[in-house]
């Protein structure tokens, strides 16, 4: 198949989760085409069968705001009736389901019938499409792409419960690839460099958005290290890194708190993490979560969301409520201050990340564009 993706290109979930899917399904054979504004930054172009397509938008001095769908749809149009592309993915409802749709509008002119699939990633239907000012739009793309789906039982929940949705929405849970080498003592993890042999690593990754409660993750660690010798790594860019930072100081644990910034090496920093912290105020799925699991590090999450679907509580973490500091730092305690529950907690997590190995994801995604191409032709 000839499948176009369109994505946001920074560190995002949604990114990650369209990058990876299109390098999966290119390793199978289909050609892959990425359209948008720079190039998706997990996206390795060298591989056979993977396109990139820059969506340009030209500054003019009459625009207060440069109108990004209507060079995405152009592009769009023009990418699809030169490739012959088969089928068209959009991650993130807002602006790409929109643009899709007005590319498939102007497709149906010339007698081209594009099929068009929308995955709804959290916030696109949480938190910025919820708003008054894009509901409108975002309600009529969701309803007139082809075949919609979302990562999560809670993220579909929510968007019944938050627009006037028909159509049916298919729950394809996010994936991962599988380290089969995660806690293989042999394997290049230098976690030697990073702490001592008595210290416990604790990490969070994320794009340091207010929704990610930074200074709760600050906090939960503050009180674990009154009793356990630890670090914290901190990983990703955002606003809420210099409050971070600020708070850290305040509390005298700069010295044990490391601040990467973004990082493509997030599996080598998993690798010698013994904990995780996601105390989110609300996420869709959590594939911070899952790609720690992955890499068999428990999990100490809100239980927001579709967070449950992910971290199952007292088997690969715990989950609390959304600011509940105490709780989370007591739950964190419990784990890292017993070693045997500590390697169990880890081996779960191994367990559990399985069970969302993209070879199990994969040819659900498959078979949507299947069926998605061949109603339509
Ligand atoms: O909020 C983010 O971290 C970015 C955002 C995105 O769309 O890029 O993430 C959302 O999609 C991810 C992939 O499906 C989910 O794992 C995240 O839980 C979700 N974030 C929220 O719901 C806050």
């Amino acid at each position: 198949m000839k499948i176009a993706i369109v994505c946001y290109p920074t560190f995002g979930g949604s990114g990650v989760v369209a990058t990876e899917l299109g390098s999966e399904l290119a390793k199978r054979g289909h050609e892959i085409h990425f359209i948008t504004y720079s190039q998706p930054v997990r996206l390795a172009l060298l591989n056979k069968n993977i396109f990139y397509h820059e969506v340009h938008v030209p500054e003019y001095p009459l625009f207060h705001y440069q109108p990004y769908e209507l060079a995405l749809s152009s592009k769009l149009v023009d990418m699809v009736k030169l490739h012959s592309i088969d089928v068209l993915h959009v991650h993130y409802a807002i602006p790409h389901a929109y643009a899709g749709y007005m590319a498939k509008q102007m497709l149906a002119e010339e007698g081209i019938n594009l099929p068009m699939i929308t995955t709804l990633h959290g916030t696109d239907i949480t938190l910025v499409g919820n708003h008054p000012f894009y509901k409108p739009a975002v309600t009529f793309s969701i309803n007139n792409s082809d075949y919609v789906t979302s990562v999560s039982e809670s993220l579909k929940d929510d968007t019944y419960r938050l627009f006037d949705i028909k159509k049916e929405i298919q729950v394809i849970p996010n994936f991962i690839e599988i380290t089969k080498d995660a806690i293989d003592e042999t394997s290049p993890c230098h976690r030697s460099l990073m702490a001592t042999e008595d210290e416990k690593i604790i990490t969070h990754i994320s794009n340091f958005r207010k929704v990610k409660r930074i200074d709760d993750v600050v906090k939960i660690f503050f009180e674990i290290q009154k009793t356990i010798p630890s670090k914290l790594m901190m990983v990703g860019e955002g606003p809420e890194k210099e409050t971070a930072e600020r708070l850290c100081e305040e509390l005298g644990i700069m010295n044990k708190v490391i601040f990467f910034g973004n990082s493509n090496e997030i599996d080598k920093i998993l690798c010698y993490s013994d904990l995780f912290l996601l105390p989110s105020e609300t996420e869709s799925f959590g594939l911070a979560a899952l790609e720690a699991m992955s890499c068999g590090v428990p999990v100490i999450s809100s239980n927001s969301g579709g967070l449950p679907e992910v971290n199952r509580e007292g088997v690969t973490g715990y989950l609390s409520n959304v600011g509940d500091i105490e709780s989370m730092s007591k739950n964190a305690t419990s784990i890292l201050s017993n070693n045997a529950k500590l390697l169990q907690f880890k081996q779960n997590a191994l367990n559990e990340a399985s069970k969302f190995d993209i070879k199990n994801i994969l040819p659900i995604y498959e078979d949507l564009y299947f069926k998605a191409i061949k109603e339509k032709v």
